[in-house]
């Protein structure tokens, strides 16, 4: 006798609940990236142009911060050079309501929403909070955590249509971050609820050194949405028209109460994961000039020159308002955070563990001692090791 013959075993003839929901073709991705750039496609002018000037100031911004993190003003610094198409496309999708969720590397996406670029890295410089308000802007702090911003998306994207606001929420994440456990409770709780999220993963072909192939066996990773119920879309990642065509159709979607959309953008990181890593060492410096010839700005470019709407004028300008905004950030970015030891212990537990009340008082106890021998505590020296203090004449 053969397993399925045994009584109780599963019948090649399921009942009716046993059956598929739903004809799983229409969620099927295309077999290859949607591209509109160089097909002669239908475009709007004045939103290339836009996303034209968002990707000069996106790859600038990029160049900053990196300079930043020699300078040592970062901490560190996880460039998308070679993504900024997916990074404006995201932002530029949304309406003021809506939100946004980024990961470590979408500042980008953060500051083409409209933040203070530096406010954007303060989290990057290794402060406490994530620089900007959440709440008015709209946007979730930058996760570090792999893909736990996408539950969070889901959560707070739900809520909203059960209280009856229209916002959409967009979740980033990468192909490594497909591998959590929270992306695959996220997409499954988002599909069963219809809840109005966006998945944007930009697959840019590695998780720090694990590339693709070892991260999945999938035939894409835009075709998971399917095992969840949701459409995956494919898209050229490094294409900025096609990535905010199918991202505004994806959020328009989900603001019509039709439920989630995966979308894949295919994209490549051309600089290393982050200033700490030395990414010759597991790839090749031809697959990185390969990309290159790919490069996201100069597509844009050539199809706004290609279109008469782009001479070396427009460009010179564009690269001269980059410019300015990296002028600002560096200025900015190299002024002395006003830091105090004693904030160590703030904004950890809303009530302080015995451990930690312990240790802030000794510490407490060792900077009143120092401050009785006139040797101010260090967050109170500017670089000329003068002391700061604040409107009571010390600090908390
Ligand atoms: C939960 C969790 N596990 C591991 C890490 C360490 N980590 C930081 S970045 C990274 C790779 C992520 O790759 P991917 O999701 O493709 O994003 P990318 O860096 O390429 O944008 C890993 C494993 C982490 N931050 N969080
Ligand atoms: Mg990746």
């Amino acid at each position: 006798m053969t397993v399925l013959e045994q009584s109780g075993a599963y019948h090649l003839a399921p009942p009716p609940a046993w059956r598929p929901r739903r004809d799983p073709d229409p969620l099927l991705p295309d077999r290859e990236p949607l591209r509109l750039l160089g097909t002669g496609a239908e475009l709007d002018g004045e939103l290339l142009l836009e996303l034209y000037g968002q990707l000069v100031r996106g790859r600038r911004f990029n160049e900053q911060a990196t300079a930043l993190t020699k300078q040592g003003r970062l901490a560190v610094y996880p460039s998308s050079t070679g993504q900024e198409a997916a990074e404006v496309a995201a932002a530029l999708a949304l309406q003021e309501q809506d939100w946004l969720f980024p990961s470590y590397r979408d500042t980008l996406a953060a500051v083409a929403r409209g933040l203070d670029p530096v406010a954007v890295l303060s989290l990057l410089r290794g402060d406490w909070h994530s620089g900007y308000d959440p709440r008015a802007s709209r946007v979730a702090p930058l996760s570090t955590p792999l893909a736990t911003q996408l539950p969070h998306a889901v959560g707070l994207a739900h809520a909203a249509r059960l209280k009856g606001d229209d916002v959409v929420a967009l979740a980033m994440v990468g192909d490594g971050g497909t591998s959590e456990g929270d992306f695959h409770e996220a997409l499954n709780f988002a599909a069963v609820w219809q809840a109005p999220v966006v998945f944007l993963v930009q697959n840019n072909g590695f998780a720090i050194s694990v590339p693709l192939a070892k991260q999945t066996a999938a035939p894409s990773l835009a075709h998971k949405a399917v095992g969840y119920g949701m459409p995956g879309r494919l898209v050229d990642g490094n294409d900025a028209a096609a990535m905010h065509h199918v991202l505004t159709d994806a959020v328009e979607r989900a603001r019509r109460g039709e439920g989630p959309c995966l979308v894949e953008a295919v994209t490549y990181r051309l600089d290393a994961h982050t200033n700490a890593d030395d990414a010759t060492r597991y790839r090749e410096a031809s697959e990185v000039d390969a990309w290159r010839e790919h490069d996201p700005l100069v597509l844009m470019e050539q199809e706004l020159r290609s279109r008469g709407l782009l001479d070396d004028a427009g460009a010179q300008k564009a690269g001269e308002e980059a410019e300015r905004m990296a002028g600002d950030m560096r200025e900015r970015m190299h002024q002395e955070p006003e830091l105090h030891p004693m904030d160590l212990f703030d904004h950890v537990f809303a009530h302080r563990t015995t451990q930690l009340q312990q240790q802030a008082e000794r510490l407490r106890a060792e900077l009143e001692a120092a401050e009785a021998e006139g040797i101010p505590a260090a967050g109170e020296q500017d670089r000329h090791g003068q002391a700061h203090t604040d409107e009571q004449g010390s600090r908390k």
